[in-house]
């Protein structure tokens, strides 16, 4: 019998801290971006709003610091994973999950970032998490950073715009290989690097305001994204130290992107649009900045400090392996006036006539998919993981109390057998895990409503609710999936 997909192959799920745990001043843990970020429901998802659930100001910040209020700071409270963790992994391993990605919060290791020594409960809280998550045979996959930066290095420091938070943050990523190291074999240094450039609130800690002219804030932006080249080259090498057989990888949210149509103008753009979303992989990959990016530098107007001796430490970095988010697919027209269309948390664009869309208008794209690996194969020859992947939905119960998701199981259903296509051309695929297992606080609305759970948590856009876990259909979908290793996606029999 074919096998479709490697034997070895990490199925599983991914989620983040600042998404999932709550907790937020327990454990010693201190304040980071997320916990300031405010729910806006009186923002629709429209294009005229597109991007300012993220917006956060200097007065926000003081404001959020005198409240202890999780109703409006969503993240705050999350799904409660802190304390319900070992309920979590239980039911991840009754699905078969061979891997959890999971993030680290910086804030519980380092509550203010810049401390002389570590938190020993948030490194106790994560280690318990790893042996809990063993003892079912799950693998961790650890993110470093998944955006939640400590606020005291905002505040202090201006984030990573300061070169000082390069410190911080390899003193941190010391502390956590040397008390989890052992046990953890695939890390992902920052979530999403590339997003730096979209929200830079969340991924480099640099507020706006900060900053007199735009050019001054661009500055700022790659500055601090130079900053986080460094960081991610030595935290690299130190893994090595501690233990030479872990991986590390690199991670960019991939956004495919095609022309709208076939005018020159529009394919140049959307080339190039492919192209300078692999800045980061090829930067850390390649270990310098790549041929195009003077001019990027150029036309984007931005001035960039490059010390002595950060060429020599990019360069150094020694990536196993590329990480890759991936939700939908984006259209690009050389003509301005055309980008209203399409809405998503990534960048504007124009509707794919196509693709179905979802509720939130990310469009469906299980072909785009399939590019994204190729992509990425054939400019870095590294193993792949797809690190995200999933389907924001409203979910509501039918008649007998059951979660019926037809809809996320046909998206995982499509999307699984495009990654096999890309798995028999030849593209090496460590392993897939989907995002939000669990249903978990939106990233880009701090909605509880866009879920993408194949487990429900009962609770609403406010943290209203009894934090029940209940499974959903597609819950015993992927189940079935994991248990074939592939096979049921192309039949009903299972193979032993
Ligand atoms: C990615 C983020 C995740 C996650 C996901 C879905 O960009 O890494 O944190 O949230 O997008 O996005 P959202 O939660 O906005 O629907």
């Amino acid at each position: 019998m074919k096998s479709y997909f490697p034997k070895d192959f990490l199925w599983g799920g991914a989620i983040a801290a600042n998404q999932c745990e709550g907790g937020w001043d327990e454990g010693g843990k201190g304040l980071s971006v997320a916990d300031v970020i405010t729910l806006k429901p009186e923002l629709s998802i429209s294009m005229e709003n597109f991007g300012k659930h993220w917006e956060v100001t200097h007065a926000g910040i003081e404001k959020a610091k005198l409240t202890m209020d999780t109703r409006m700071y969503p993240r705050r409270r999350g799904i409660q994973f802190y304390h319900h963790y070992k309920e979590d992994i239980k039911l991840f391993a009754e699905m078969g999950f061979k891997a959890l990605r999971f993030s680290i919060a910086w804030t519980r290791i380092f509550p203010n970032g810049d401390e002389d020594s570590h938190n020993e409960e948030g490194i106790q809280y994560y280690s318990d998490l790893i042996d809990c998550m063993l003892s079912y045979g799950i693998k961790a996959i650890v993110t470093i950073n998944h955006y939640d930066m400590p606020l005291h290095l905002v505040k202090k420091y201006q984030g990573w715009q300061s070169r000082e938070t390069i410190a911080f943050f390899t003193k941190y990523t010391e502390v956590l290989f040397r008390y989890l190291g052992d046990r953890v074999d695939k890390w992902i240094v920052f979530n999403e690097m590339d997003s730096a450039i979209r929200h830079p609130f969340t991924s480099l800690g640099i507020l706006e305001e900060d900053y007199e002219s735009e050019i001054e804030y661009k500055s700022a932006i790659y500055q601090g994204l130079h900053h986080q080249f460094i960081a991610a080259s030595i935290t690299s090498n130190q893994l090595k130290k501690y233990n030479e057989k872990a991986m590390m990888g690199c991670m960019v949210t991939k956004l495919t992107t095609y022309p709208e149509t076939c005018s020159p103008a529009d394919v140049y753009l959307a080339e190039k649009r492919n192209r300078e979303n692999m800045l980061v992989t090829d930067v850390l990959i390649q270990g310098k900045y790549p041929w195009y990016f003077e001019e990027l530098k150029e036309k984007e107007g931005f001035v960039l400090e490059i010390a002595d001796g950060d060429m020599q430490q990019i360069a150094k970095g020694k990536f196993d392996y590329i990480a890759f988010s991936y939700y939908m697919s984006l259209v690009v027209s050389a003509d301005e006036n055309k980008c209203e269309n399409a809405v998503g948390n990534f960048s504007k664009g124009i509707k794919n006539p196509y693709l179905k869309e979802s509720e939130w208008g990310w469009q469906i794209d299980p072909v785009g998919f399939k590019t994204s690996f190729i992509q990425l194969y054939e400019r870095y020859h590294l193993p792949i993981l797809v690190a995200e992947n999933g389907f924001g939905a409203k979910d509501e119960k039918d008649a007998e109390g059951k979660f019926i998701d037809d809809y996320r199981i046909d998206y995982l259903k499509e999307h699984l057998k495009a990654m096999n296509e890309a798995i028999q051309m030849g593209v090496e695929v460590l392993g897939y895990t989907w995002w939000g297992p669990i249903d978990l606080v939106s990233a880009s609305t701090s909605q509880m409503s866009k879920r993408y759970g194949f487990i429900h948590v009962d609770s609403d856009d406010f943290g209203e609710g009894s934090y029940t876990r209940t499974r959903k259909k597609s819950f015993f979908e992927y189940k079935k999936i994991i248990a074939s290793n592939g096979q049921s996606l192309y039949t009903d029999e299972l193979i032993d």
